[in-house]
């Protein structure tokens, strides 16, 4: 039987040691960066360093084993891939806003078995192993209880691209008077985290990369929660993310498909 815990011990030794690395060049890697889709796209000496790092030493410790990582590129094949965003939350790095992770993930044909996403700047540790249960800093994770969609805290995200942004923006208008509130926080790896805590009833976002979901996605199926990946949920869009305490899954995914939330 196999057993996707030992892949947990891995993601979280390679994951700390990138997180320490992402820490320590903080003053110099906020200086100057570079862009990528858009001109608040950014990419810093630290993220391309840290994926660097996660990629050496998975080559040490995995050998032979792929790797996709947000920076460097890769692909998903049959078998183990590895799945990495070297800083989740960049932009919150750039600012000094301490939420923002390094998330590695070990996907088995396409689908998490192990994942775990590591705080630079808290120290704080999500892990999950499929069938095993998800855990902060090594105590179990469990979704919220909420049963009423407007008592619940919806957590959200935009695209970089300024056209989707302004049509996210009108569909986050609509929700507002649906839900108790709505968050941003810049980091879907922690987003997904924060449903697998119960810190959000649910969480939604499109245009993620894998490596922005494919670890905290499984922390927060292992913790209860419904998760639909991009491709699952043709509702909200080709390429929707959500994630919800399954008291309001179902009424959460609803009124996002009633605000437009498809057409963004
Ligand atoms: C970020 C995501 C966030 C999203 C941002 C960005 P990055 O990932 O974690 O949820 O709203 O646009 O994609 O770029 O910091 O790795």
């Amino acid at each position: 039987m196999f057993d996707p815990r030992p892949l947990v011990d891995i993601a979280t030794a390679v994951g700390r040691e990138a997180g320490a690395l992402v820490q320590r060049m903080r003053a110099s890697a906020v200086v100057s960066f570079d862009t990528k889709s858009t001109s608040t796209d950014v990419v810093t000496a630290a993220d391309r360093a840290s994926e660097q790092l996660v990629r050496t030493r998975l080559s040490e410790l995995r050998p032979g084993e792929p790797v996709l990582g947000e920076e460097e590129g890769g692909t998903v094949v049959e078998g183990l891939t590895w799945v990495v965003d070297p800083i989740d939350g960049t932009v919150n790095y750039l600012y000094g806003i301490p939420w923002y992770s390094v998330s590695i993930a070990a996907q088995l044909d396409g689908e998490s078995v192990a994942g775990a996403v590591f705080e630079p700047a808290t120290g704080r540790l999500w892990t999950a192993a499929r069938g095993h249960g998800a855990f902060l800093d090594g105590a179990p994770l469990h979704v919220s209880a909420t049963t009423d969609l407007s008592l619940s805290l919806l957590g959200y995200g935009f695209a970089y691209r300024p056209e989707r942004r302004q049509r996210q923006a009108e569909t986050w208008a609509r929700m507002a008077t649906r839900v108790r509130d709505l968050r941003r926080a810049g980091a879907a790896s922690l987003d997904l985290c924060s449903v697998a805590a119960g810190r959000l009833d649910a969480y939604a976002e499109h245009a993620l990369g894998r490596w922005d979901w494919a670890a905290g996605g499984l922390i927060a199926a292992e913790a209860g929660a419904v998760v639909r990946l991009p491709g699952s949920s043709p509702e909200l869009g080709e390429d929707a993310t959500f994630a919800a305490a399954p008291g309001i899954a179902d009424a959460m995914y609803a009124a996002l498909a009633e605000s437009g939330f498809d057409k963004v």
